[in-house]
C-alpha cells in the first residue's frame, strides 16, 4: 500500500480467533493492517490492506512497522491499535476514530461495554456521557492522533509485555500539549478474560517489573492514579464539576460502584476531587 485509501488506519496483532472481521461490517473509514502471529499461513490475508505474519508481542513489532512506514502512516488522521478480542462493528469503529480527531485528543480509547472483561474500572462505559477526559487510556485499544502517535511511538519498544506503556503515555502526551480521553459514545466489548494471552509465556522480565521501571523513568506514580477530569454529554455540552460527579455516580457500571478496589483507586478520589472543585465540603 503506497498511499492511504481511507482517512484512518487500524493495525491489529491478530491471532487465530481475531474479531477484526466484525470491524469490517458496516461503515468503514479505515485501512487495515493485519499483523498475524498465529500458525496458519495466510489465514487473514484476504481481509487486509497490508498483511504481515510475525511472532512476538504487540507494541514492539507494531512500533517498528509504524516507524518503517512513517511516510505512509503520517498521512492518516489517526491510528487505532486494538487487541484482537474487541467486538465492534465498522460503524462503531468509524465513529470512534472520527470522534477522536473531532475532539483533538492526542490519544483515546473506546469505552468497554458493561458486560466486558476489564482490568480498570475507568475504562467501563458511563451511561449518559459521550466522552470523558481522563488521566489514562489502556494498552488494550488506544487510538492515537497524528501528533499523539509522534509523541508516543518512541515508547513502543520499551516494554515487551506492553505493561507500563499506558502509565507513561499521558505524561508523554502532556509534554506535547495533548490530552487523552475515553469515548463512551462508541463502546466496544472486550470478549476474553484478562491475562489469557499467549504472549505472557515469553517474557524475561515480569510485566510488573517493566511497568515499575518505566514509571520511575518518567517520574509517574505506579500504579497510576485513574481520574476523570471532565466530560461531554451526548449533545456535546461540557458538564460542570457537580454534574460530572453526579453522572459518574449515576451512570457508572454497578461493577465499578460495588467494587471496593475501584472505589479506592478510581471512583471515590475522582468524585471527591470533583465535589471539592464544585465547592462541596467532603
Ligand atoms: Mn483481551
Amino acid at each position: 500500500m503506497a498511499s492511504p485509501t481511507r482517512p484512518y488506519l487500524v493495525v491489529v496483532r491478530a491471532g487465530d480467533r481475531s474479531l477484526h472481521r466484525e470491524w469490517l461490517r458496516g461503515r468503514r473509514n479505515f485501512d487495515l493492517v493485519v499483523d498475524y502471529y498465529g500458525s496458519t499461513p495466510g489465514l487473514w490475508r484476504e481481509d487486509a490492506d497490508v498483511y504481515l505474519e510475525r511472532k512476538g508481542p504487540k507494541f514492539a513489532p507494531v512500533g517498528e512497522w509504524l516507524q518503517d512506514n512513517a511516510a505512509l502512516v503520517r498521512e492518516y488522521e489517526a491510528v487505532w491499535l486494538p487487541d484482537d478480542d474487541l467486538y465492534a462493528t465498522g460503524d462503531t469503529v468509524s465513529d470512534m476514530l472520527e470522534l477522536t480527531t473531532a475532539l483533538g485528543l492526542g490519544a483515546a480509547q473506546p469505552a468497554l461495554t458493561g458486560d466486558s472483561y476489564f482490568s480498570h474500572g475507568i475504562t467501563l462505559q458511563v451511561a449518559g456521557l459521550a466522552m470523558r477526559w481522563t488521566s489514562f487510556v489502556e494498552v488494550m485499544g488506544p487510538v492515537f492522533s497524528r501528533a499523539g502517535l509522534q509523541a508516543c511511538l518512541p515508547s513502543f519498544g520499551r516494554s515487551v509485555s506492553g505493561w507500563g506503556l499506558d502509565t507513561i503515555w499521558p505524561t508523554m502526551l502532556a509534554a506535547a500539549g495533548l490530552e487523552v480521553g475515553i469515548l463512551d459514545a462508541t463502546p466496544v466489548r472486550h470478549t476474553r478474560p484478562v491475562g489469557g494471552g499467549t504472549l505472557y509465556g515469553t517474557l524475561t522480565k515480569s510485566p510488573e517489573e517493566e511497568a515499575v521501571e518505566l514509571a520511575a523513568e518518567y517520574g509517574v506514580s505506579w500504579p497510576l492514579q485513574h481520574r476523570v477530569l471532565g466530560a461531554l454529554d451526548p449533545s456535546g455540552r461540557l458538564l460542570d464539576a457537580l454534574e460530572l460527579a453526579n453522572a459518574l455516580l449515576g451512570g457508572s457500571s454497578p461493577r465499578v460502584l460495588q467494587s471496593a478496589a475501584e472505589q479506592y483507586v478510581y471512583l471515590a478520589p475522582t468524585v471527591n476531587t470533583l465535589l471539592e472543585a464544585a465547592g462541596v465540603r467532603v
